[in-house]
């Protein structure tokens, strides 16, 4: 029998890389989506032949007791969250229901799911994934950042991680839970929300080449982040419920870059430069920034034998090639032009 797993946020970027992943290791996949027209669809739907979709959302416990039950997962892998940091100061009460509340939605639901089935002994046979993240370091007191540095998140989307990061450890300490979070750093690809910074530069470097947009507007040029590739790091993700014993890990490359090195790098890939182009908005800085952050990998390495495959060049050039693909065939555009006006 093949096994089962659960995405929460697979229409988001990891959401679409963690299925294809899980498909090509044998699993049936099921997404939970909400809502009745979900506008990002179109980022799976090379896989909705292969997936199969259930109803649900974070912020409804039903939804989520009811989609457990109905699937009947192996693992379940927490992926959803309102995941752009400055979102999380304009909608801070909705980003700690989705991303702190909703994780302890998601626990509760495999408890419940686990206690009314009687031939389950036990709530360590679903395991899960909760989507962790390197924000929760925030204002880093010591770097590189491992599983041990203690947290000082810097945005409401920081503090509600931490919550769900926590309460994910509790119900592995209370409930003998095989829960496990995984502290992610940045990690990027073509799939890409436009909002982030990466693929803000991307679509913009595109736009300018092709003759559709003259300037890119930026906030902090100086912050500093530990960038890899998206693909590589789902891996980790279905690496770390292969364990006999749960725990968390760090997952990042170890290497650093500004984002002034992004866009030097994806300018002059495709022969421009950046100085004719980019005008800084000091209202795209945030209340309180992140400045840097970096990742020891050390533990992933050693226990899981995780490597990162792209390096950060690789990583922008892929992004720009495929933006200029997407603006010469004028795909997907309106929403991506929309969200990158962040
Ligand atoms: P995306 O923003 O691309 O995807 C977020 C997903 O969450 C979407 O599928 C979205 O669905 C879903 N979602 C949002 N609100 C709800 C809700 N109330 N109920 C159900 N689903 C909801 O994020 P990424 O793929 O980049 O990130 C995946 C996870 O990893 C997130 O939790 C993020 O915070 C975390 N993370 C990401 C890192 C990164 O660098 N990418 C690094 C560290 C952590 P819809 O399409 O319906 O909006
Ligand atoms: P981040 O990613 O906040 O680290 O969160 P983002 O790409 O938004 O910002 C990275 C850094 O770039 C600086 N920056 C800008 N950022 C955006 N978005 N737009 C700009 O114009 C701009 N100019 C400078 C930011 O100030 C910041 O320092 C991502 C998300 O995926 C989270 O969900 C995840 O938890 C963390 O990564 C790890």
């Amino acid at each position: 029998m093949s096994r089962r797993a659960l995405i929460t946020g697979i229409t988001g970027q990891d959401g679409s890389y963690l299925a294809e992943h899980l498909l090509s290791l044998g699993y049936q996949v099921w997404g939970l989506i909400r809502g009745q027209a979900n506008p990002r669809k179109s980022r799976i739907s090379r896989l909705v032949s292969d997936v199969s979709f259930v109803n649900g959302d974070l912020l409804d416990q039903g939804s989520l007791v009811a989609a457990v039950d109905l699937v009947q997962p192996d693992e379940v892998y927490n992926l959803a969250a309102i995941s752009f940091v400055p979102m999380s100061w304009q909608q801070a009460e909705l980003t700690t229901d989705v991303n702190g509340m909703g994780v302890l939605r998601t626990l509760e639901a495999i408890r419940l799911v686990c206690g009314l089935d009687k031939s389950r002994s036990s709530t360590g046979q679903i395991r899960f994934y909760q989507a962790s993240s390197s924000e929760m370091f925030g204002k880093v007191v010591e770097s590189p950042q491992h599983e041990m540095t203690n947290f000082h998140p810097r945005s409401p989307y920081g503090v509600a991680k931490t919550y769900g990061h926590f309460i994910t450890r509790n119900y592995r300490e209370s409930f003998n839970m095989y829960g496990v979070s995984g502290i992610l750093f940045n990690h990027e690809s073509p799939r890409r929300g436009a909002e982030f910074v990466t693929r803000k530069i991307s679509l913009a470097v595109a736009q300018i080449k092709l003759g559709r947009q003259d300037k890119l507007y930026l906030g902090n040029l100086d912050a500093v982040r530990d960038w890899g590739f998206a693909g590589d790091y789902v891996r980790a993700m279905h690496l770390m419920l292969q364990q006999d014993e749960p725990t968390d890990y760090v997952v990042g490359t170890g290497r650093t870059h500004s984002v002034y090195d992004a866009v030097r790098m994806a300018f002059e890939y495709v022969g421009l430069n950046w100085r004719d182009h980019v005008v800084i908005d000091p209202g795209l800085v945030r209340p309180a920034e992140v400045e840097t952050l970096c990742a020891d990998p050390g533990k992933v390495r050693d226990e899981l034998g995780w490597e990162p495959t792209v390096s950060f060049e690789q990583l922008i050039h892929m992004m720009v090639e495929s933006d200029l693909l997407n603006v010469s065939r004028e795909r997907e555009l309106g929403d991506l032009i929309l969200a990158s006006s962040w």
